[in-house]
């Protein structure tokens, strides 16, 4: 090839609508950046100085070559959050589960192709705290000529919705694991890095500014990057019609309010159809246990229709206090997959694997937590709290390590109890770092169930490398006689991160056609810090294309 048509294609594959590329090219350099917010400065975890970071745009069917050099002084990995990894496991990103992290001053290249997928995701390190800053946009576009199964928005907008801590967020968990105590809260929710106005900080400025056209329609592509708390986000004066989430097509429904939990992605669109004026954006907690605490700042930004002047007022908009149960139900209740001639909804009709695991808190000795009188929280599944291994499980699986992990991960509880009413007496865990063994394309169903053990909670459940329908959800115990004959075997939502209501519990199903190792864990980080995870490890199929693919060459060692 000419040379100034290879610089061409190189310059062509860096915009994202222009041409299809087969392979598209992205340096991220984590370093650190002196930010401030809050009206205080300080130095955070970025990738090329940009908090949120640098969004990532590919066309469905690209491969992504993504060079990550890490130039601080933390192990880092990231995770491509919702991208399927057909047979690439080795580039979906969670230290000691699919790889070694980078360490300082060194570098790997995320290698994958995005198959069967469109729409919004996110990246994020999936290492320490470290995704507090370190998380941008994924987009991926449909094949070029492919439409939007909904008429074609004039623009489009990435909102990233997050959280931000005054202090250092390594500092804010390192002293949680000292203490035993749950870690420290954050100072505010962003968007788009923003916090939007602060009282008694001044210098916070206006936000973030969203400028529309009268009369124009937008696609915002929302993004929970936040740690800890799952969120809702409102309009003034808009409605919100939903599109897609977890870049899968839904059908679409009009809603005030979306929730949205730390790993989901939401795509809405917005008709400008207010004429002019300022009505604000905000985005504010979902908790719905009491005696957990919560951030309860709203963060906001605005609409801005042009030639509204700046001095304008701005239209105002509440949004549902923490716990309103009602207003998340209502938005989980309405999602349905698109479930169209040209995007059906495969949902597993017949079920090969099925598992019944409880999720939720426990209290285990740790003689050395003095603020916790001697004892710590910790978090499991099927009463087992994850510990970390110190060489990653794929590499352990792949290369035949002994010792790693055992595959001896429970299908149900130890033994049943009211899992939402009394808890019982003793609220220990056991540890492990066991996984669960899945046949090549078996077809799996997974009840979760929350528990009342320090006390009932929403956990927004992660499954990394497949999408999973969710057939069901319910109150208080799954009743495995009487609640699957009210599954949706036809339209169910299909996405990767499940909120596990308050006291109740879902269902999800997911066929098991993706070889390798894969984490599951509550998103939030809180709780995934004290054990509730867990990975499936799913064997190879027949010949090479059912298998996963060899080690890439600078996978990083331990
Ligand atoms: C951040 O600010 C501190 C204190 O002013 C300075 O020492 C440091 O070099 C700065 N770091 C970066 C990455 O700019
Ligand atoms: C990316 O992975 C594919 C296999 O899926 C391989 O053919 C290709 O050479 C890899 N590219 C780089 C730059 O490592
Ligand atoms: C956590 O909050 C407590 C109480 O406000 C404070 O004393 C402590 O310094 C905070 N910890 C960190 C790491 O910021
Ligand atoms: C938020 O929580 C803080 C600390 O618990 C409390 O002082 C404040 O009044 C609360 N603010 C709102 C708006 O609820
Ligand atoms: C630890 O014990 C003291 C004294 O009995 C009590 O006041 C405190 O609440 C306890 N802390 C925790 C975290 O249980
Ligand atoms: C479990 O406990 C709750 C709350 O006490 C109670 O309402 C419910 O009836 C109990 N369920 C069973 C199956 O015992
Ligand atoms: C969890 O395991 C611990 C340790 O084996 C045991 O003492 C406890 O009863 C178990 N709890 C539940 C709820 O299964
Ligand atoms: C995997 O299972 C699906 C659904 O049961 C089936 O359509 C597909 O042909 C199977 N693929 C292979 C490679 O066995
Ligand atoms: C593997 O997949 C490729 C591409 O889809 C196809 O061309 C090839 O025939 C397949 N090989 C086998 C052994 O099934
Ligand atoms: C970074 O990762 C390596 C490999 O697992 C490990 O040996 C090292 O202790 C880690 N460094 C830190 C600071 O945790
Ligand atoms: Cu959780």
């Amino acid at each position: 090839m000419e040379l100034w048509v290879r610089v061409f294609i190189l310059v062509a594959c860096l915009l994202p609508a222009v041409v299809q590329c087969k392979v598209r090219h992205y340096q991220f350099n984590v370093v650190m950046k002196n930010t401030t917010r809050l009206c205080s400065t300080k130095s955070i975890v970025t990738v090329n100085g940009k908090f949120p970071g640098p969004t990532i745009y590919a066309r469905e069917d690209d491969t992504v070559l993504i060079r990550v050099i890490n130039r601080v002084k933390y192990n880092v990995s990231i995770h491509w959050h919702g991208v399927r990894q057909l047979r690439t496991g080795w580039a979906d990103g969670p230290a000691y589960i699919t790889q070694c992290p980078i360490q300082p001053g060194h570098s790997y290249v995320y290698n994958f192709t995005i198959t069967g997928q469109r729409g919004t995701l996110l990246w994020h390190a999936h290492i320490l705290w470290l995704r507090a800053t370190l998380h941008g946009a994924l987009v991926i576009l449909p094949k070029l000529g492919v439409p939007y199964p909904f008429p074609k928005p004039d623009h489009e907008a990435v909102v990233v919705l997050g959280e931000w801590w005054k202090s250092d967020t390594e500092a804010v968990i390192n002293e949680a694991l000292k203490s035993g105590l749950a870690p420290n809260v954050s100072d505010a929710h962003t968007i788009n890095g923003h916090p939007g106005p602060v009282s008694n900080c001044p210098s916070t400025g206006g936000g973030f500014t969203l400028n529309v056209s009268p009369g124009k329609t937008y696609m915002l592509r929302l993004i929970n990057a936040a740690l800890n708390e799952e969120l809702f986000f409102k309009i003034a004066g808009h409605k919100l019609t939903v599109v897609e989430v977890d870049a899968t097509y839904v059908k679409p429904f009009k809603t005030d309010t979306v929730l949205i939990a730390p790993g989901q992605t939401t795509n809405v669109i917005v008709v400008a159809d207010q004429g002019a004026g300022k009505y604000m954006l905000a985005a504010s907690p979902f908790l719905d246990t009491p005696i957990v605490a919560v951030d309860n700042m709203t963060a906001t930004a605005t609409l801005h229709y042009s030639g509204t002047l700046a001095s304008s007022p701005t239209t105002f908009t509440s949004t549902p206090a923490r716990n309103a149960t009602p207003v998340a139900n209502n938005f989980v209740n309405s999602l349905r997959s698109l479930n169209s001639k040209k995007y059906p909804a495969k949902v597993p009709q017949k079920v090969d694997h099925s598992l019944f695991f409880t999720v939720g808190l426990g209290i285990n000795p740790c003689p050395s937590c003095k603020a916790g009188n001697g004892s710590r929280a910790v978090a499991s599944i099927n009463n087992v709290t994850f510990v970390m291994p110190t060489i990653a499980l794929l590499q352990a699986h792949v290369l035949k390590i002994k010792g790693v992990f055992t595959t001896d991960f429970p299908a149900n509880p130890p033994f049943a109890f009211n899992y939402t009413g009394t808890p019982p007496a003793n609220l220990a865990t056991t540890t492990g770092t066991k996984v669960y063994k899945l046949p090549y394309n078996s077809t799996v169903q997974v009840v979760l169930q929350d528990t009342g053990i320090i006390a009932p909670e929403n956990h927004p459940v992660h499954l990394h490398g497949f999408n999973f329908f969710a057939v069901g959800r319910g109150l208080g115990n799954f009743n495995p006689k009487t609640d699957p004959k009210n599954f949706n075997l036809i339209d169910p939502v299909e996405r990767n991160t499940i909120g596990v209501p308050s006291g109740g519990w879902v269902a999800i199903r997911f066929l098991a056609d993706n070889p390798g190792v894969w984490f599951m864990h509550c998103h939030l980080e809180v709780h995934t810090t004290w054990g509730l995870k867990m990975a499936f490890l799913v064997e190879n199929g027949n010949g090479p294309n059912e298998s996963i693919l060899p080690p890439p060459k600078d996978l990083p060692k331990c």
